[in-house]
This record gives structure tokens, C-alpha cells and sequence, in this order.
């Protein structure tokens, strides 16, 4: 189990803080924290979940800068660590940084593990920004942190911000949210409009990728139009254990679809494989809550040729105000025109992002979320717009507690 999650190792002098961190990461006394050098002699480690990425495996690890302190098998034992680890925190204390450190360094480049410098006991001792600068040569992500006084939501933030720029792209590609929900022999709906907007003879990337992912769980998938989709509901014999369909015909589908059959859009499936539902559905709450002058930036990951009414420069902006009934300025951009500066906007509404990676996404993600502004995507929006936001995020239970809670918390 621990091979599939993420693992991180933390290696450093002795007494420089590596449990602490650890403690700090996990917020339990998962390693023993003490004034004497050389206190943790064998690699302890902890499993943790670090959301949207999943589980992660933390190491704490023995310092093996003073070796008189410790025996073959134990250096052994954290070299294995160093070893497995898919990322290095390399800890040292504000001007402290020489032979061993730049070993450590030196070993990750070797093996091609990203490595982040935990700069420790910032408490007692700040970085001057000599220091600072010449760690840069070796990373520029760079963590300054006390376990006296440091808040942890920060620290984690950073790291999951260091771990999605520096993970391989298939660590977090290949997420099926699916796999939780459907198994073998399931039915599931699919519910596809051909109207005027679909391309010709062709059917679209979350559309394609939602059969392929049912294929792989071997499922069936039952493919009909909004126009026939009730007859078809009729005909099958078994109750499909789900209903996909687009968000588009979602106000149709959803009052044909009775309460005990599950019911979700591609965008919610494509939202929680490519991004993070829960963050994305405590997004969509905002949207219940939009006042006179209010801005919202609408961002599409490509650009593409609009149509006279286009989704994201015509239809959105119209939703927005028919819903709300406010005032609302609404900002659109495309493709890599991401703004650095997003603090003046209540909400990101993005598009499902098919031409971006889950790292990408992520990353967008990240970028709103550390400038304290939510998003959420198209699909979900117009789940909000047309009263079934509730019912579509049933089957994330997390994801619809969030949407409840910041709907009450906002309003
Ligand atoms: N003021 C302050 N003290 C710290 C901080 N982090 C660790 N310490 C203290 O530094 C000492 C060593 O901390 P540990 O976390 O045990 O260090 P370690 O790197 O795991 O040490 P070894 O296991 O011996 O290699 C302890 O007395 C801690 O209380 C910090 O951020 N601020
Ligand atoms: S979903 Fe986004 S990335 Fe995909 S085609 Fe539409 S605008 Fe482009
Ligand atoms: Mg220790």
C-alpha cells in the first residue's frame, strides 16, 4: 500500500528538527522530538492524506551527519528511505549548509528526486537574505518553517503546491474517480444531446474518456439521447447505478430521473478526476451568494474560435445575471492568459479544462485557493443555475457536505 501513495522523506542533520516536522505534517507525536542529537535511529514513517493528491507517505529519518552515533544497518535503513523517497525535504537550520547537505542535494539530482529545503527554527533563527539567496541555486522551493509557531494549513499548502509542480504528470493523471463508484456488471446511463452545439459526427473528450473509464471497470454503458432517455430508463430490466448525463439537459434529465436513482453530469465526473470536486463544489456555493458589483473571471484552458453565442463570453455571463439578479461584472479569459492577480474576484468559474492536465488544472486550482478566492467549473455551475447541484453531488458525499456547509457559512 505504501508504494502507491507519494512518498516524501525528510533528511537533514541530527537535531535539526526532522521529527518535528513530522509531527507538525502528521499533527500527531508520530516521532520521538528531543534536545539530544542523534534521538531518531531508525526511519519512522506515517501515512497521511494530502487532498486532491490522496495519500502520502511521510519518512522521518535518522541524521547520519555524525555516523559515530550510529551503526551500519541504521545508515542502511536511511539510505533505503532516501532511496524510495519520490520527493527529498532536505531540512537545515538559517546559515547552516555545507559538505553534508549539498550531499544530500547532490544524491537526489543522481536519482532524479525533486528535493524542497525546509529551512527549520525560523523562531530562533531567521534566514537573513544572503541565506536565502544561495539556497536558490540549488531549489527555488524553498520552506521556511518553525514548529513553535508555524501554522500548519500553510505548510501543507506549500508542499501541495511544491508536489504538484514537481510530481510526474502520471502520478496524478491517471485519476478515476469512477473506480469508487461503479464495479463490475454496473449499468450506468449516459445521457448525450446531439443539439446544434455538439461537433459533427463526433463526440466530445469527457464523453469519450467517461466510456473508456467505464470499459476499463467493466461496466456497461448505455448510450441515449435527453430525447429518448426516459423510454430508455423504462426499458432496462436492471436499475443502472448511475446516470451520466450532459450538463447542458441536466433541468430535463434530472426531472425524469427518480430519487433513488443516481444521478451526476460529465462535468462532475471530470471535475473530481482532473481537479478537486470538494474544492470545486465549496466553489459553487458562492454562487448563491453574489452581490451588486461583484466581479467573476470565466477562464477556458484553450482558445478557440467564439460563436455568436459562445459559452463562456455569451451564455455565462447571461446565466450569471439571471440567476443572481445582481449587477455583476463578469471578466473573461482563455488559454495561457491566466491572471497573476485574482484577489479582486468572488469566484473563478472555469471551463472542464480538457485541453489542460490534471497538473494544470491543479495547479489553477492552487493559484485561486492561495489568493483565498474560490472556483468552480462550467458544468457545475449550470448544475447550480438549474436547482440540482444537490442531487449531481450526491455520489461525492465530501464534495455535497462542502457545497452544504459554505452555503450556509456564506449565507
Ligand atoms: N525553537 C524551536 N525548537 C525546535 C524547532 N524544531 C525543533 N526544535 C527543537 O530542536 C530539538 C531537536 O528536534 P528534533 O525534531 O528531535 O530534531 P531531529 O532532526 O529529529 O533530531 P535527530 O532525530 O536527533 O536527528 C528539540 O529540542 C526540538 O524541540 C523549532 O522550529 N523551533
Ligand atoms: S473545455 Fe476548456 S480546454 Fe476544453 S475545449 Fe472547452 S475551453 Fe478549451
Ligand atoms: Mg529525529
Amino acid at each position: 500500500m505504501k508504494a502507491l501513495t507519494i512518498q516524501i522523506g525528510i533528511f537533514g542533520r541530527t537535531n535539526v528538527g526532522k521529527s518535528s516536522l513530522m509531527n507538525f505534517m502528521t499533527n500527531q507525536k508520530t516521532s520521538i522530538v528531543s534536545e539530544i542529537a542523534g534521538t531518531t535511529t531508525d526511519v519512522v514513517w506515517k501515512q497521511m492524506e494530502l487532498n486532491p493528491l490522496g495519500h502520502i507517505t511521510l519518512f522521518d529519518t535518522a541524521g547520519i551527519n555524525d555516523t559515530s552515533l550510529l551503526g551500519a544497518a541504521r545508515i542502511e535503513k536511511t539510505k533505503r528511505a532516501f532511496d524510495s523517497s519520490d520527493i527529498v525535504i532536505l531540512m537545515c537550520e538559517a546559515g547552516k549548509f555545507g559538505y553534508f547537505e549539498e550531499n544530500i542535494i547532490k544524491e537526489a539530482e543522481k536519482r532524479q528526486t525533486p528535493c524542497i529545503i525546509a529551512v527549520s527554527k525560523i523562531d530562533l533563527n531567521r534566514p537573513d537574505e544572503a541565506f536565502f539567496e544561495s539556497l536558490k541555486k540549488y531549489t527555488k522551493r524553498i520552506l521556511l518553517f518553525s514548529s513553535v509557531t508555524g501554522n500548519r494549513d500553510a505548510l501543507l499548502n506549500s508542499l501541495k503546491k511544491f508536489l504538484i509542480e514537481v510530481l510526474p504528470d502520471n502520478y496524478i493523471e491517471n485519476y478515476l474517480s469512477l473506480r469508487n463508484i461503479i464495479k463490475k456488471d454496473d449499468t450506468v446511463v449516459l445521457v448525450m444531446p446531439i443539439d446544434l452545439g455538439a461537433p459533427r459526427g463526433k463526440i466530445i473528450m469527457p464523453q469519450v474518456q467517461t466510456v473508456r473509464h467505464l470499459l476499463d471497470l467493466h461496466a456497461a454503458s448505455y448510450t441515449v439521447q435527453d430525447t429518448e432517455y426516459e423510454t430508455s430508463l423504462q426499458n432496462l430490466k436492471k436499475q443502472p447505478a448511475l446516470v451520466i448525463t450532459d450538463s447542458q439537459a441536466i433541468k430535463q434529465v434530472s426531472s425524469k430521473t427518480p430519487q433513488n436513482i443516481k444521478l451526476t453530469t460529465f462535468s462532475i465526473i471530470y471535475a473530481a478526476d482532473k481537479s478537486d470536486i470538494v474544492e470545486m463544489a465549496r466553489g459553487a456555493a458562492t454562487l448563491n451568494n453574489l452581490k451588486d458589483g461583484d466581479k467573476i473571471l470565466i477562464s477556458e484552458g484553450c482558445t478557440h474560435h467564439a460563436s455568436s453565442d459562445d459559452i463562456g463570453r455569451v451564455k455565462f455571463p447571461k446565466w450569471i445575471r439571471e440567476y443572481s439578479k445582481k449587477n455583476i461584472e463578469v471578466n473573461y479569459v482563455s488559454g495561457q492568459d491566466y491572471p497573476k492577480d485574482l484577489k479582486d474576484y468572488k469566484v473563478i468559474i472555469h471551463c472542464g479544462g480538457c485541453a489542460l492536465n490534471r497538473k494544470g488544472m491543479l495547479a489553477r486550482l492552487n493559484k485561486a485557493l492561495e489568493a483565498g478566492i474560490p472556483m468552480t467549473n462550467y458544468g457545475i455551475a449550470i448544475s447550480v443555475f438549474n436547482g440540482a447541484i444537490e442531487k449531481v453531488l450526491e455520489i461525492f458525499p465530501e464534495a455535497l457536505s462542502t457545497y452544504k456547509t459554505a452555503l450556509k457559512s456564506n449565507g
